[in-house]
Parts: structure tokens; sequence; C-alpha cells
């Protein structure tokens, strides 16, 4: 080897540790130990006015019962093929009609059901249902039960569709992926619609109930509850500059998140709030409940609606502004991030 063309020698050498499937570190060091967070997550929105009628379609071309799960993956357009939102969260649009029902499975992958229109339908978890509304934020925890369904038109049912946030590229990477089908269409059903509401949704539980499970005895976290929560702390004169009025969901039982690994909020935006830029390294997605307004995110920026989504990617300067009042559901990796010691918050 000579020092005359230290390209063509330093190439060579290159192809000769390949082929012992090794590599120089010296040529990757600055991406794989970068200075600060480089995303390939984009910041992106999907405008609930122009993918609603798609959804619907979906409905027409293909039943519940043969697709399993009638969704529409919504995927970051910097992760093209990955079927994924972030590098650790999935997000999709599911869609069922009345009368149709999705069949009970159970994954080691955790989900949570944000409801964006209709009600009605329900989900069964663990041996118990719950009625769907909008703005309902409702969990199926790692490898439990879940059937959905809706009731046939002559009992009213309508179309109902939600987001669907899972943590399938996290478990993905970790080589953690099981499923199994029920041996049914449904679950057996154990409990009376709201029993583990009734046993833990009132700052109260069970005498003897030990913890044991850190996902959340609560699965259905209805929308009438956090919304006056929030109206309430608005009107007590709480404004964060930053967050507007925010709160987290917690698990009743541990004051911990609803699932170990996926953080869920809400938050009230008064009408004219102009929102301060905020960057953390867990990188949110959000779906808008009510209201009308702005969000810069990076260098972009998008005009946002009632059901529409919206990403934002790790450590990239969010701001939110609001026409009107506004309500934003979001969800992030940020239990994992904060396990991992990895969890960095910003507010400038
Ligand atoms: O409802 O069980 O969007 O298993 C993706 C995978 C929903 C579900 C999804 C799933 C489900």
């Amino acid at each position: 080897m000579t020092n005359d063309n230290p390209d063509a020698s330093r190439t060579a050498y290159y192809e000769q540790i390949g082929r012992q499937r090794m590599t120089p570190l010296w040529e990757s060091l600055h991406s794989l130990v970068p200075k600060a967070p480089r995303p390939k997550t984009l910041p992106a929105i999907w405008k609930y006015a122009q993918v609603r009628d798609l959804v619907m379609r979906a409905g027409s071309l293909i039943s519940a019962e043969e697709a399993v799960r009638r969704v529409l993956v919504l995927e970051n357009p910097g992760l093209p093929g990955k079927s994924s939102m972030t590098p650790n969260l999935y997000a999709g649009l599911q869609l069922i009609l009345p009368g149709e029902i999705a069949p009970s499975h159970r994954h080691t992958q955790s989900a949570l059901r944000f409801i964006v229109e209709g009600k009605g339908a329900w989900t069964a978890v663990n041996g118990e249902r719950t009625t769907m509304h909008p703005g309902d934020f409702i969990i199926t925890p790692s490898w439990t039960w879940h059937d959905h369904g809706n009731p046939s038109l002559k009992e009213g049912g309508e179309p109902v569709v939600w987001l669907d946030g899972l943590d399938i590229p996290l478990v993905a990477h970790m080589d953690a992926g099981f499923a199994e089908n029920y041996s049914e269409t449904t679950q057996p059903i154990s409990r009376p619609e709201g029993d583990s509401f009734a046993r833990f949704g009132h700052n109260m539980g069970p005498v003897r109930h030990r913890v044991s499970d850190p996902t959340s005895p609560i699965f259905s976290y209805p929308y009438t509850r956090s919304r006056e929560a929030l109206d309430a702390l608005y009107r007590n004169g709480e404004l964060d500059e930053w967050d507007g009025v925010k709160l987290r969901y917690v698990n009743p039982a541990t004051g911990g998140w609803p699932m170990p690994g996926i953080a869920t909020f809400m938050q009230y935006l008064p009408a004219g709030f102009k929102g301060r830029a905020y960057r953390s390294t867990d990188a949110t997605i959000y779906c808008v409940v009510e209201g009308k307004g702005t969000v810069r995110i990076g260098d972009d920026e998008f005009l946002f609606e009632p059901h529409d989504v919206f990403i934002a990617p790790s450590w990239a300067p969010v701001r939110l502004s609001a026409s009107v009042e506004s309500v934003l559901f979001s969800y992030s990796d940020r239990p994992v991030l904060a396990a991992l010691n990895l969890l960095r918050e910003e507010r400038s």
C-alpha cells in the first residue's frame, strides 16, 4: 500500500476489511454520534378534510372482517416504506362501519385509540366493553385481547373513525413482536361496561388492590372528563406560555403513564393564544379535537382544524397558536426516553 493516492488505498482497504464484515468507524463517527438529533422524521400534517373521503371509501372496498383491522396507515414522508410516524411510533386511521366486528386478537404492541368521528362503536379489553365517543382516549395494553365492533344500522350504528397509536416500530426494533388470534370472533364479556372506571376512575380504588401491572386499570378516558378538567383550570387562571393548559393522562393506580411505553396528553389553547417555542426529544403526534390555529414545527407551518393529525419530530421547535379556542390530544414515546435518561426539553 502506498500513500501516493490515499483515497485509492483507503478504498482498497475498506474492501478488504469489508470482506471480514468490518467497517471503518472514522468514516461514520459523526453520523453515529451526532452533536444533536438528526431525525429522518419530517414535520407533516394530514388534513382530515382531504383524507376523510378516502378513509370512508375503504369501507366499500373491504370489510372489517376481511381486513382484520381496516386502517389507513399514516406514514411519515421521511420514513417511506416503514409504516411509521416516528422511529418508535405508528399512527393510523381505523374505520368501523355499523354492524361490523374487527375480530379479537392480542399482540405485544401497545395500542391507543383516540376517537375522531362517530359514536356508539365499542372496543372490548380484558372482558369489558367500552363505548366510544369523539375525543375519548382508550387503551389496549400489551398482550390484552381486544376486539372492536359497531351496532347495526337498525340499532343506530354509524361509521366510527379513530386514530390508532401503537409502538409497532419500537417493538419491531426490539425484535419483540408476538401476536395471536382469539379462537372466536369476540372475547367473552365478564364485566359490565363502566366496571373498571367505577373502581379506578374516581380518585378511589379497590381496598386490597395491589399494583402488579404497569398498565392502567382504566382503559377508557372519556373526553367529557378531560375537557372539564382543562376548562376548570383555564377558568382558574392557569395558562402556560408554551403549552396553554396541558395535562397528561395517568394510570390512577401508579401515577405513571397509562401504558409503559406511550405518553398521552391533552391541552387547551384559548382563542388568540400565541405559544412560545418548545422542543423535546420525544417526537410527538398531535390530533386536533376542537378549534383552529397554526403550528410551526421547525421551518414548516401548518394550519390545523378539527381531526387533523400532525407530527413534531424529535428536537424540532414547536410553536402553537390558536385563532379560536382549541383542544389538542397528543402522544409520544416520552416514557421510553425518560427510562433511558434521554429525555431533553427546551423552552425558549
Ligand atoms: O386495532 O388491533 O392500527 O393490531 C394496527 C395494528 C390497529 C388493532 C392498528 C392493530 C390494530
